[in-house]
């Protein structure tokens, strides 16, 4: 497994989303995921499932250290008392003392930042969370945050897959050492895995479209990806990505897709995009 080096954070380079997962589901494909070799696990306080991950993990029997888990504080939960509350709940769901990674989940219009940004170092500061950073913020606000933040930030989760172009984020993201980390990587599946150059490189590597997408992504400096799944056996699938090279003629090729601008999570709340 690859890792990354973000301001002092060591994150595994191959993740499990679980939003939209729940319940007995949720526990029995991320268990299943731990089993199989991921050691970054993703969820959010908004996914509701937090409960369901902390028992995988525990039925895991693995070492706490070994795994790299992620959680996130709502954006309307941003001010500072919200954002700390936040926090302990999570933890109290969860059934554990501390997150390696607590994300802002999306920038609050209402909040300022510089309040989210002490009150998330001061979380760290306290233990509860080994590192912290954001997600959902195109680079201006990432550049804010990273000003205005008393401690390192170590990752910006965004969605980021072949058909939208986040250059602008993820240079913002290297400039300060942090990691881009990808969720929605395979477009939820479907026209992408179609797409002539994935389905060409999958052909010439003997692999999948989705392998060949999710090692697009994991092959670009300081990429992560979290790709998410329903079926137990797209787990084995998605982690089959670090025994295989794309050549840069077939990265490129892959790369131009971006002209389509696609984004599948865009909301009333949702910030302003940065213009390609
Ligand atoms: C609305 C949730 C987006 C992915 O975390």
């Amino acid at each position: 497994m690859k890792h990354l080096s973000a301001n002092g954070a060591r994150i595994p380079a191959l993740g499990l989303g679980t939003w939209t997962l729940e319940g007995r589901a949720c526990t029995d494909l991320v268990a299943h995921a731990l089993s199989l070799g991921y050691r970054h696990v993703d969820t959010a306080a908004i996914y509701g499932n937090e409960r369901a991950v902390g028992e995988a993990i525990r039925a895991s029997g693995l070492p706490r250290r070994e795994i790299f888990l992620t959680t996130k504080v709502w954006w309307t939960g941003l001010a500072a008392d919200a954002l700390r509350r936040s926090a302990m709940e999570s933890l109290k769901r969860l059934g554990l003392d501390h997150v390696d990674l607590l994300l802002v989940h999306w920038p609050s219009p209402a909040i300022p930042l510089a309040e989210t940004m002490a009150a998330l170092a001061a979380v760290r500061e306290e233990g509860l969370a080994r590192h912290i950073g954001v997600s959902n913020f195109p680079s201006r606000l990432l550049e804010e945050a990273v000003c205005l933040s008393p401690a390192p930030l170590v990752a910006n989760q965004v969605e980021y897959h072949p058909y939208l172009d986040q250059t602008r984020v993820h240079a913002a993201c290297r400039a300060h050492g942090m990691a881009m980390v990808a969720y929605c990587p395979l477009y939820r599946g479907g026209a992408l895995l179609a797409e002539p150059p994935v389905v060409e490189a999958a052909a010439r590597h003997g692999r999948t479209p989705a392998q060949v997408v999710l090692r697009w992504h994991v092959q670009q400096e300081d990429v992560a990806v979290i790709p998410r799944t329903r079926r137990m056996e797209r787990l084995a699938e998605n982690a089959g990505i670090f025994d295989f090279s794309l050549d840069e003629a077939e990265m490129a090729a892959i790369g131009r897709l971006r002209s389509n601008g696609r984004r599948l999570c865009d909301y009333g709340f949702s910030p302003q995009w940065d213009t390609p």
